[in-house]
């Protein structure tokens, strides 16, 4: 199949390639590099070195024999976007390229407008092009499962069925999103759904739950690594927790720690995104899917944390502070996931061996963390509505010597153009 993934150069976008590249698939990648970007603009880099997408390019040309298409360019124009669908056809589009960070929305009313304007655009965009170019092309779309919050019953996948008031129908699960980041994958869904209706599209919203891990089988060579963030905007729990035990900073449950999502590790959450791309939804079909492995409370991940690095001789210690962010510190939580496994997906990994895989990558690229140690505990208070000074303050400049050392080639500028590179 020919796949298109917009946001090829993220975390689990170029993973995600590089697995479908080894199933035989066709890759078509889009991306703008704005999460370079935006990453450099809160002070952090990527823990793990990545090259320039052109170095990316060569690598899997040199390492794997295949080549990728790509188009350097931003969602939010609808003529490139257009354009690459009417030029490439292809049998399903992955939409990956949205802000992706909840902390980040939740800085000031610029970074909160941004992250809904730019994703909702993009994905209108999406729907709109491939019903003007493509109509068979079925879309991908990643949503997370942070979009359903944290309610007292049990999370069905999308709908469930509603008696009331003497009557029946099967209606979508209430949404409670809990960032302004989670409520732009909200609105998404809606129009996702929506144009899939009226325009017998064919469409899959992965309500996906966070990922964690550093690798998947496909990365053989450090010249084919993922990035991997850590800083408090842009790094998730697990991540984080295994990068401030190398640090010697606390690991850091916020408020309880009660708090239980659903994680996927990167090697199955690519895997899982296959699937759906390989057993399409018919014609009219919107398919939500929920899309983790286990569910774990940010203590018990503290915990693993905290045992692992002690078996590997580090110091960790576990400090819970206040929760920077509003949400429920205990609750009940039971999602239901049983579309994946029905179309053969099987968790490949556990979470204890997929965290001593980090901490081993880590533990090689310690000096460049030890370089953004500063960037790592967190300064965004979501009561507060705006928060870039305490970013500016509390996420000093790099010292002179990290400066010398890019986490890749000069950073690509934003750019409009959108042949392929
Ligand atoms: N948390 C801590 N300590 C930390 C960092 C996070 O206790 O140092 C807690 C948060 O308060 C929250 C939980 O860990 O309760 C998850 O936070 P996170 O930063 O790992 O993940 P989140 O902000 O929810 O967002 C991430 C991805 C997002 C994806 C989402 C899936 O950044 O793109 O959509 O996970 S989900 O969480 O299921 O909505």
């Amino acid at each position: 199949m020919k796949v298109l993934i917009t946001g090829i150069d993220g975390y689990s976008g170029w993973p995600l390639a590089l697995h479908l590249l080894g199933r035989g698939h066709e890759v078509v990648g889009i991306d703008n590099f704005v999460t370079r970007k935006r990453v450099k603009e809160v002070g952090s880099w990527s823990g793990t070195p990545i090259g320039t997408f052109p170095q990316r390019q060569e690598a899997v040309q040199r390492l794997l024999g295949k080549s990728i298409q790509f188009y350097k360019g931003d969602v939010t124009r609808y003529p490139f976007v257009v354009d690459v669908v009417r030029r490439e056809k292809p049998d399903a589009i992955v939409h990956l390229a949205e802000q992706r960070s909840a902390p980040y929305s939740m800085i000031d009313v610029d970074h909160a407008v941004r992250t809904q304007v730019e994703n909702l655009t993009g994905t209108l965009h999406l729907l709109y092009a491939i019903r003007e170019a493509s109509p068979e092309t079925h879309l991908v779309k990643m949503g997370t499962m942070g979009e359903y919050g944290t309610p007292d019953v049990d999370i069905p996948e999308g709908f469930f069925e509603v008696d009331y008031r003497g009557r029946h129908d099967r209606l979508p699960f209430p949404r409670q999103a809990g960032s302004w980041y989670h409520w732009s994958k909200v609105f998404d869904s809606g129009d996702v759904m929506f144009a899939t209706k009226i325009w017998d599209l064919k469409s899959t919203d992965v309500m996906q739950g966070v990922i964690y891990g550093t690798r998947t089988p496909e990365i053989t060579d450090d010249a084919l690594l993922t990035r991997f963030d850590f800083d408090e905007t842009w790094g998730t729990a697990l991540n984080r927790f295994a990068v401030e035990a190398v640090l010697g900073l606390p690991i850091t449950p916020y408020g309880r720690g009660g708090q239980v999502r659903g994680f996927i590790a990167l090697e199955d959450s690519v895997q899982s995104l296959r699937i759906a791309i390989e057993n399409p939804p018919k014609r009219g079909e919107y398919r939500v899917l929920n899309q983790f492995d286990a569910a774990y409370s940010i203590n018990e991940l503290a915990e693993l944390t905290h045992r692992i690095a002690t078996d590997l001789g580090l110091s960790p210690r576990i400090e819970h502070m206040p929760d920077p962010r509003v949400e429920a510190e205990q609750h009940y939580y039971n999602p239901i996931h049983e579309l994946l496994p029905a179309l053969g997906y099987q968790r490949s990994r556990n979470l204890e061996d997929v965290l001593r895989e980090i901490f081993r990558d880590l533990i090689r690229f310690r000096r460049r963390l030890e370089k953004r140690r500063h960037v790592v505990m967190p300064t965004v208070e979501w009561r507060h509505a705006d928060n870039v000074g305490r970013l500016n303050t509390r996420h000093a400049p790099a010292p002179a010597s990290a400066a010398a050392t890019p986490a890749t080639a000069p950073e690509p500028a934003v750019d409009t153009s959108h042949t392929p590179a």
